[in-house]
């Protein structure tokens, strides 16, 4: 079995495979430090965190992640809180940054034996059509390579050599560009709220994500074509604490800001999520927008099940699963899609003052509301929010 990426997909994948006795290997374009450090995602779902238990991939996370579960909303008509533990099936989020659970899934996976190679850069995957599909690498030394295996999965991101080797025709790719830009922070600061902040304001939305006692993510709607070095860090946090009415709500606990990441906010899906011998799974998959944190739990998710589907194919000559595998996660990912979509409509005003903002302009204050009074509706947010 060859894995393309040591992403969360491919490392999960990895070590569920090896720890039922099925050979494989991962390669990975970036170094090993490189992965390590790379800060995304931080909030795991409930689901999520019950598949790495299940696995013994969770002690990292229950070790050190913090349980989170209160989102507040700040707009032009005030604020209001969620607890979503208390709401829909009572599920919290566990914080705990992507690059620590990246660093876990990699440890387990080398301590018990197996084998990544770093600096390895997949450049094409031949033959999938066939049972016996055919990697070319670009080895770390710069000398060309090759992986032959019974399957592969592409767990190597959008970008990634999965995507690009799939012939033309075998597969629908159904892209949404959203139509807004976000300016991604990672902030030397502690959290300023003990909640995830929405703020909705007239400026374009702002976000705090808590990830640890010192540092937060922060987001800030800019125009299309920002670039990520264009404002000051004062800017920043002027901005930030003018969206979050620091002025009516308390001040921002401001820090270095250590990363920045302009991110047009797209979402694309694959289908089918299989052609022949060589599998989708994780962004490679379907890219979300981060609205609503679904990425890397869908990652994890689509490769438990690619691991029991394999497991059953390789260990039990059973097959179901891996003929079930592409609908399976994909009813998973058009449901994620679904609510990241809906979230965006709730966060962003659209700018400019012509008749038809002005209209989805009161339909979004309206969406707002009935999520502050109706209690059905808050169910149907908390188990959405909080589940893949
Ligand atoms: P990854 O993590 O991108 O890993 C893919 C790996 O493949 C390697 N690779 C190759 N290796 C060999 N040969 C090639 N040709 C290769 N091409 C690529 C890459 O080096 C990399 O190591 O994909 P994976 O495993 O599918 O995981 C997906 C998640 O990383 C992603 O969905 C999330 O980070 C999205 N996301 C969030 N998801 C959440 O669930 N909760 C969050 O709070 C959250 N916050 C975020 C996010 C994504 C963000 N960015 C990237 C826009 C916040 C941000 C800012």
């Amino acid at each position: 079995m060859v894995i393309l990426g040591a992403g969360p997909a491919g490392l999960v994948l990895g070590n569920l495979l090896q720890d039922s006795g099925i050979d494989c290997v991962i390669l990975e374009r970036a170094e090993r430090a490189h992965i390590q450090t790379r800060a995304r995602a931080g909030f795991l779902a409930a689901g999520t965190v019950r598949i790495l238990e299940r696995h013994g991939l969770a002690e990292g996370l229950h070790r050190h992640g913090q349980a989170h579960s209160t989102c507040e909303f700040r707009t032009e008509d005030g604020r209001f809180r969620l607890d979503y533990s208390t709401l829909g099936r009572g599920e919290r989020h566990t914080v705990y940054p992507q690059q620590l659970l990246v660093t876990d899934l990699l440890t387990r996976f080398l301590a018990a034996g197996g084998r990544v190679d770093f600096g390895a850069e997949a450049v094409a995957v031949r033959a999938a059509d066939t049972g016996r599909p055919c990697v070319t690498v670009r080895e770390a030394d710069g000398r060309p390579g090759e992986w032959r295996a019974r399957f592969v999965a592409g767990c190597d991101g959008r970008h990634g050599v999965a995507r690009r080797s799939l012939p033309a025709g075998s597969v629908r790719r159904q892209h949404c560009d959203h139509g807004v830009t976000w300016l991604g922070l990672l902030a030397e600061a502690p959290p300023s709220l003990d909640a995830v902040g929405y703020a909705v304001h007239e400026r374009g939305f702002a976000g705090h994500m808590a990830r640890t006692s010192v540092v937060t993510r922060y987001y800030l709607q800019c125009e299309r074509g920002t670039r990520a070095d264009a404002w000051s860090e004062e800017r920043i946090w002027d901005e930030l604490e003018l969206r979050m009415r620091a002025a009516q709500y308390g001040p921002l606990h401001r820090g270095r800001v250590v990363q920045r990441a302009v991110v047009d906010l797209e979402s694309d899906v694959l289908e089918p999520l299989r052609h022949g011998s060589l599998f989708l799974v994780g962004d490679a998959a379907g890219l979300i927008s981060p609205s609503a944190a679904k990425g890397a739990n869908l990652a994890v998710l689509e490769a438990s099940i690619l691991a029991r589907a394999l497991i059953d194919a390789l260990v039990r000559d059973d097959s179901e699963g891996l003929d079930a595998y592409s609908a399976r996660c994909l009813s998973y990912i058009w449901r994620a899609q679904e609510f990241s979509h809906w979230m965006i409509g709730l966060l962003h005003g659209p700018s400019g003052s012509d008749g038809t903002s002005s209209f989805h302009n009161s339909l979004r204050r309206s969406r707002i509301a009935s999520l502050r009074t109706s209690r059905s509706r808050q169910d149907w947010f908390a188990e959405h929010y909080v589940g893949v």
